[in-house]
């Protein structure tokens, strides 16, 4: 394939944090190219890929010479990119989406992640059984987070208030998988009415190009 200068390369899977930018490439219209790389075959520890991202993991995106990854840093310069308002431009609108983007890498998404991969992913790489009491534990804290959403959301649109922003995407990227996962949002009336207007955006529930999960 010819690459035009102008274009990015979004290398993803069908998984949890590729899901954030993929989405976000496609709510901006973000003149990208996906390519999917096959965690299966292992093709994200290949040379090749790990010269661009030496942690050997997805989502990298490839702008010019510039080769980023970290899920939430992609976001972000997709978004600036495209002089878009999901990331802030006033500092304190930027400080509170950090705050949400720290709280769901370090808080939020380890939880309701384990539940994630304990239903989703070992299922689709064949990896055994459920961890029951690993599922227990991070059911518990994974509802402690959502009493928290629940009580912020209760008189919010969206994270930042009004409008859809990067920490929408971040706090609520497992959400799509709830039911599979057994995240109960549905316990949480402020949360669940969160998450219908989430899955009313185009490409929320579809933002993979091929191969939906
Ligand atoms: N902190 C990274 C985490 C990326 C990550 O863990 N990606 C997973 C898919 S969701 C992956 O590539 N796993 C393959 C592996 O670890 O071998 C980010 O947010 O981009």
């Amino acid at each position: 394939m010819t690459r035009s200068p102008d274009r990015l390369q979004l290398h993803y899977a069908e998984t949890l944090m590729p899901r954030k930018a993929c989405f976000v490439a496609r709510h901006l219209g973000a003149p990208v190219d996906f390519v999917r790389v096959d965690l299966g075959k292992g093709e994200h520890k290949a040379p090749a890929f790990r010269a661009l991202n030496p942690n050997g993991k997805v989502p990298l995106l490839v702008d010019g010479d510039l080769a980023l990854w970290e899920s939430d840093a992609i976001m972000v310069h997709l978004a600036l990119g495209a002089g878009s308002d999901l990331w802030p431009s006033d500092p304190r609108g930027q400080v509170e989406a950090q705050r949400w983007l720290s709280w769901a890498a370090h808080e939020f998404n380890p939880q309701a992640g384990t539940l994630y991969f304990e239903h989703v992913i070992r299922p689709m790489f064949g990896m055994g059984e459920v961890d029951t009491a690993a599922e227990a534990a991070a059911l518990a804290r994974t509802r402690g987070g959502l009493r928290i959403l629940d009580a912020h959301m209760a008189d919010r649109t969206f994270i930042l208030g009004s409008s859809l922003s990067l920490a929408d995407v971040a706090v609520a990227i497992t959400f799509p998988y709830a039911e599979k996962a057994n995240i109960p949002l549905g316990d949480y009336p402020a949360v669940a009415r969160w998450n219908d207007r989430l899955r009313a955006l185009p490409h929320w529930d579809a933002p993979f190009p091929q191969h939906a999960a």
